[in-house]
């Protein structure tokens, strides 16, 4: 049975795509290196480095590894500024409903994201303090497909990896929940993934009794 429910943040809780597009999309254009929309999707789920890591394929020039630290931060400090914006309003399709339900019948809920902003992102979403458990990048050595931020965010709650529910957006994350030996549930774009054990659309799609 499952006794909690693990939430990646970025494109379950709340859509920051456009946010990390738009930052991305300016360190890129300065430095006059090809990036877009397609680009982007490739980002979905993956940690900052290994980001630009991807982006940098398209880059003539060699960049040394102070340099790809400088290029990482200046995109952070953009994309810092663009998550300000972020209010509940940005909340995702039927995310407050489950997680409410989830919350009455006593189910554990937690985050696992890789974003080293998830704490910010939280507060500005008024969820802050909301979950019984936070793992994000902050915490980890591996990002995704490595199932290292969903056992922490198991442990944490104190729940078996087995009695715990993933809902996942990047097949990273799809790949990360399997690999830490719990059942995931895709949503956006993971929707679609074969592997995930259930698929939605968005939360809005599925109720919680057909989650646990
Ligand atoms: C998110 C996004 C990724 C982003 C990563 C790291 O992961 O989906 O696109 O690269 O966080 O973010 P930051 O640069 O803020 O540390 P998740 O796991 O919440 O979907
Ligand atoms: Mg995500």
């Amino acid at each position: 049975s499952i006794n909690a429910v693990i939430f990646d943040l970025d494109g379950v809780i709340v859509s920051t795509d456009d946010c990390h597009y738009r930052a991305w999309k300016m360190m890129a254009d300065e430095e006059g290196i090809e990036f877009n929309r397609e680009i982007n999707e490739r980002l979905r789920g993956v940690s900052r480095m290994e980001s630009l890591a991807i982006i940098l394929v398209k880059s003539e020039k060699e960049y040394s590894s102070e340099e790809q630290v400088e290029l990482a931060t200046r995109k952070n400090n953009y994309y810092v500024d663009l998550i300000k914006e972020l209010s509940p309003a940005d909340i995702l399709p039927g995310v407050m409903d489950i997680l409410t339900e989830l919350k009455a019948r006593g189910i554990k809920i937690a985050i696992g994201s890789s974003s080293r902003n998830s704490p910010a992102i939280l507060k500005n979403i008024g969820l802050g303090g909301y979950f019984d458990a936070e793992a994000d990048g902050n915490h980890i050595q591996n990002s995704k497909p490595d199932p290292e931020v969903f056992l922490l965010a198991a442990e944490r709650v104190g729940v078996s990896p087995v009695e715990c529910l993933v809902v996942e957006d990047a097949d990273a994350g799809v790949e990360a929940g399997l690999a830490g030996g719990m059942p995931v549930l895709g949503v956006g774009a993971a929707s679609v993934n074969p592997t995930a054990t259930l698929q939605a659309d968005d939360l809005s799609k599925i109720t919680v009794d057909q989650m646990l």
